[in-house]
């Protein structure tokens, strides 16, 4: 049986995950299709077999040929469509944030608790990545021994220069960074520090580069640097120190090429081709889920945790002060 999927919002990245569902994945296709700007949604709809164009995230979420949601569309609009989606009790793939406040992901959580089961999944695509993966691996292992920092580096060429404004090199940058963090510590970020370096003249005015430190409820710390605009491609890096040993993300390239007395290997251009595999591995993962009508992969609890986090950066930021993260405590129906 193949899982019919809805999608809200089909700019960049919502274009990727169509193409992925309907050329990559089996099991599923892409029946309907909404954005704010329905010229961008037809022209998505024409690149699928017969998905319909719907005029707003309510009308393709009622639909009949309607099993599943995913939504692509601006963190601010993630809500308004996640809660008509569990209403209708339909399992929802959200890409990240989560949503952009701890009390919008508070009103998730409560109205998923009150269906209970898990219906959302939340786009943290580093868990599905093989390189991730194998550092979590190795920590749990314990053949490293108890780890004790988290070095994240996080650098992108560039970000869209008229969309994109300082706060979002947390709430739209970091938050993989906050993910992969509580991830591989396997606990929560108790405090936040967040300072930025002299900004680099290529992004204009934006608070760029920041670098932050988390200091997890068990003492190890996280820092992360972000930098937006370092032109050069988009390079993630991830070292786990730990008691008796370390182990780092490796580069992800398949060769290495030498010639005229010097190597050189590929930086990927951006996150579409350096988690091309992820996304696929994390979609994949969702319309198996989706089709007994539950999710699995990153839970609500993730989004609002990270968010949670996200917010006090963004007070660290702009007050250069450590900021307590506090959270609720944790419904049953997120423990692990
Ligand atoms: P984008 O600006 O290219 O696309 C967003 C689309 O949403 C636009 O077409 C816009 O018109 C549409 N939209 C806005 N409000 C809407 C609404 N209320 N209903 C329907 N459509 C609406 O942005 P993007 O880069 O594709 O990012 C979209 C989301 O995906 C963001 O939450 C972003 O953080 C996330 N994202 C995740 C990753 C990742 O690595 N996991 C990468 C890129 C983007
Ligand atoms: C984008 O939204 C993503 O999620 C990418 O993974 C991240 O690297 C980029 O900075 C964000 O803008």
């Amino acid at each position: 049986m193949s899982l019919k999927i809805g999608v809200i919002g089909t700019g960049m990245i919502g274009q990727d995950h169509i193409r992925r569902i309907t050329h990559v994945l089996p099991n599923c296709e892409v029946t309907a299709v909404s954005d704010v700007a329905r010229a961008r949604a037809e022209a998505a709809a024409a690149k699928t077999s017969n998905a319909v164009v719907h005029d707003d995230a309510a009308s393709l979420i009622a639909a009949d040929n309607v099993d599943a949601v995913l939504i692509a569309s601006w963190g601010p609009a993630h809500e308004e469509a996640i809660m008509p989606a569990l209403a209708a009790g339909k399992p929802v793939f959200c890409e990240k944030p989560l949503a952009t406040t701890q009390e919008a992901c508070l009103r998730i959580i409560e109205a998923e608790v009150a269906t209970g089961r898990r219906l959302i999944q939340v786009g943290f695509m580093r868990r599905y990545d093989a390189a991730y993966k194998a550092l979590k691996a190795t920590v749990d292992s314990g053949e490293i021994g108890a780890p004790l920092l988290f070095h994240s580096v996080h650098r992108n060429a560039s970000v869209p220069q008229d969309l994109y404004t300082s706060d979002m090199a947390v709430s739209d940058t970091m938050v993989h960074d906050i993910d992969v963090s509580r991830w591989l510590l396997d606990d929560e970020v108790a405090r936040v520090r967040v300072t930025a370096a002299k900004p680099n003249s290529v992004g204009g005015k934006l608070r760029d580069p920041i670098f932050a430190v988390m200091e997890m409820r068990g003492g190890a710390l996280a820092t992360v640097e972000v930098s937006v605009n370092i032109g050069y491609g988009y390079d993630i890096r991830g070292e786990i120190s730990a008691e008796k040993g370390a182990a780092s993300l490796g580069e992800s390239n398949p060769i290495i090429v030498k010639s005229s007395e010097k190597f050189s290997g590929r930086v990927p251009a951006d996150w579409r081709e350096r988690f091309i595999d992820a996304y696929d591995a994390e979609i994949a993962e969702w319309v198996v889920a989706a089709s007994r009508g539950g999710s699995t992969g990153p839970s609500a609890w993730d989004g609002y945790a990270i968010t949670a986090v996200s917010d006090a950066a963004l007070k660290a930021a702009n007050t250069g002060e450590a900021v307590e993260v506090s959270l609720i405590d944790r419904p049953a129906l997120y423990d692990k």
